[in-house]
């Protein structure tokens, strides 16, 4: 195999790119010091995490230097990421941090005000210039972004200097996808994570197709995000001791034995085949709990890595992995940070991670000391290293309904669907270990506590609708949307595709999320898409 060098300047989820390299058959070698540049050929810069600590660790290490010098050689050279907007001047993210500055401009953040930040899922990458191909990409494809900053397009200014340029729209803002001139390529999106049709770009930039047009597509030519479906895979060891996917009723996992619960636990498959057919029938995320991780130290649960490891050679979709992500005490007496039970995560292929029962505890103690943010909670240590879009925060409330909102210092909303009691109005109480114990704490709160600790995204489980096939509780997604910018992905209660288009049409939901109808092979994401289309919803088709 012909051989790409990567640099290795940060820890970080690089997995997941060896392997769509290896994929479109190429070895990676590592490049782990300055001196190591020269022997390169084609050389890849993979952003991590914030811009400041990317471009600070390269400089501290003496690495800027060795790779301005492999881009003006004349040597291929690809960014990714925070790769991209490394070869930019500075970035309003540390404004305090320069860039390589190969292009003499700088990055800002994406506004807010009307939509969510950071910017995630799929959107476009479509060539300005009328004439040739750039890599293989597509303007009917979509590409999986992952970011708050980025270059803003303006028209010209770019080609001027010699550039070609691809961009996407978020909003009514018009930004740089891909950018390439003589040597040099670099993509915002994250093309180990975009499919087929990351694959191809990939592939095209090291056989060096530079003009090489896109192969496809879809019928859509919107701009803006797709319509986001996530399958979720619970995982659990069975009584057996295998470990398999499983899907609650309430949170319930047993089977039901008559009428009392009880029985086995419900096994629907294996984790790493159904995550391959999930992303095969054209899911845009796939998303692994570990649901009972709370009973033993992640440090031993080996199994969880190995399925990441074995999943992120053939999905090529991003991969979230939670449970059990927090400050721990191995087996052995070892203290281990939830950070570095992160850093073993996404050395195994995950995108993302997700904190559930952590996240409700540290946003008690942040109220308690009066909104002071501590610096040491899993979500600020875990979204400084890694970048805020690498925490999710899994939420699992309950409903609870009250007479008025008097009975309650919670956050309360007026209900269409009032209790047995005629109870119209209720509040959404946070659970943790996996809805066994409530919490004195309101969901808007916790959104609001994480969202200031810096989490990227929101997993909005539901215990109430979880299993019931009953459709998304959208009052619960759209009182949550509105606490918070960060995106949310509305979760429980999926049982048919006409529940995707009730959440897409009737709240502001950054995603939707299904289990139960996947697994039990009632439909298939497939079905849901095309759904989503014949209601009028833009969203991503698979490429082959
Ligand atoms: O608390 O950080 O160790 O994380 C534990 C994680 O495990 C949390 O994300 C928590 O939501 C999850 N979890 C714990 N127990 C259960 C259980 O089911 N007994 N599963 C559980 C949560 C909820 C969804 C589910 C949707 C969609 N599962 O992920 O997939 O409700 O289901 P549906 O479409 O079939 O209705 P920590």
């Amino acid at each position: 195999m012909p051989t790409v060098h990567l640099l290795d300047y940060v820890a970080g989820n690089v997995r997941s790119l060896v392997n769509a390299i290896n994929k479109v058959g190429y070895e990676v070698e590592w490049v782990r010091s300055p001196e190591e540049v020269a022997k390169a050929h084609t050389l890849i810069l993979p952003g991590v995490g914030h811009f400041g600590h990317c471009l600070s660790q390269l400089s501290s290490s003496g690495f800027l230097e060795p790779i301005r010098e492999h881009i003006r050689s004349g040597k291929p050279f690809m960014g990714i990421c925070v790769g991209l907007q490394a070869i930019f001047e500075g970035s309003a993210e540390d404004p305090n941090v320069p860039g390589l500055g190969v292009i003499p401009l700088q990055l800002r953040k994406f506004d807010d005000k009307d939509k969510s930040v950071p910017h995630i899922g799929w959107n476009s990458a479509k060539i300005r210039q009328s004439t040739g191909g750039l890599y293989g990409l597509d303007p009917e494809s979509k590409y999986y972004y992952v970011h708050s900053y980025a270059a803003p397009y303006e028209a010209g200014i770019l080609e001027g200097q010699g550039w070609t340029v691809a961009t996407a729209s978020y909003g009514d803002e018009e930004f740089v996808g891909a950018i390439a001139r003589g040597n040099v390529f670099a993509t915002q999106f994250h093309p180990e994570k975009s499919g087929q049709a990351g694959l191809r770009t990939l592939r095209a930039f090291l056989t060096g197709k530079k003009t090489e047009s896109g192969g496809i597509t879809s019928a859509t030519t919107k701009d803006g995000l797709t319509r986001r479906i996530i399958a979720c895979l619970d995982v659990r060891t069975n009584d057996q001791g295998d470990l398999v996917v499983t899907k609650g009723d309430q949170y319930d996992v047993r089977e039901k034995d008559g009428v009392s619960s009880g029985g086995q636990v419900r096994n629907l498959g294996k984790p790493v085949d159904m995550a391959r057919k999930y992303y095969e029938q054209g899911a845009d995320e796939v998303t692994f709990l570990n649901i009972t991780s709370f009973r033993n130290c992640p440090l031993k649960d080996l199994p969880m890595l190995e399925i990441l490891r074995r999943t992120s050679e053939t999905v090529f979709v991003p991969l979230t992995i939670g449970g059990g992500i927090r400050d721990s005490v191995d087996t052995d007496g070892t203290v281990v940070s939830a950070s570095e039970i992160a850093n073993m995560y996404f050395q195994s292929g995950a995108d993302k991670i997700s904190i559930g029962s952590d996240a409700v505890l540290a946003a008690e103690e942040y109220y308690q000391s009066g909104k002071k943010l501590s610096g040491k909670t899993a979500i600020e240590q875990i979204s400084k290293a890694y970048g805020s879009q690498a925490v999710v925060v899994s939420i699992d409330p309950k409903r609870i309904y009250v007479s008025g909102p008097e009975e309650t210092t919670h956050h309360t909303i007026k209900t269409a669907f009032p209790d047995s009691k005629g109870q119209d109005t209720c509040w959404y109480q946070c659970t943790i270990k996996g809805g066994r114990e409530l919490r004195d704490l309101d969901v808007r709160q916790l959104v609001q506590a994480v969202e200031a600790m810096g989490a990227g995204e929101i997993l909005l489980n539901c215990i109430d609708k979880d299993g019931s096939n009953s459709g998304f509780d959208l009052e619960l997604i759209q009182d949550v949307k509105s606490a918070v910018k960060i995106p949310v992905i509305a979760s429980s209660g999926a049982g048919n595709p006409s529940h995707f288009a009730d959440v897409f049409a009737g709240t502001t939901t950054d995603a939707a999320l299904g289990a139960g109808m996947f697994h039990r092979g009632e439909y298939t994401v497939a079905d849901v898409k095309t759904h989503l289309v014949d209601t009028g919803f833009v969203v991503r088709k698979p490429e082959t």
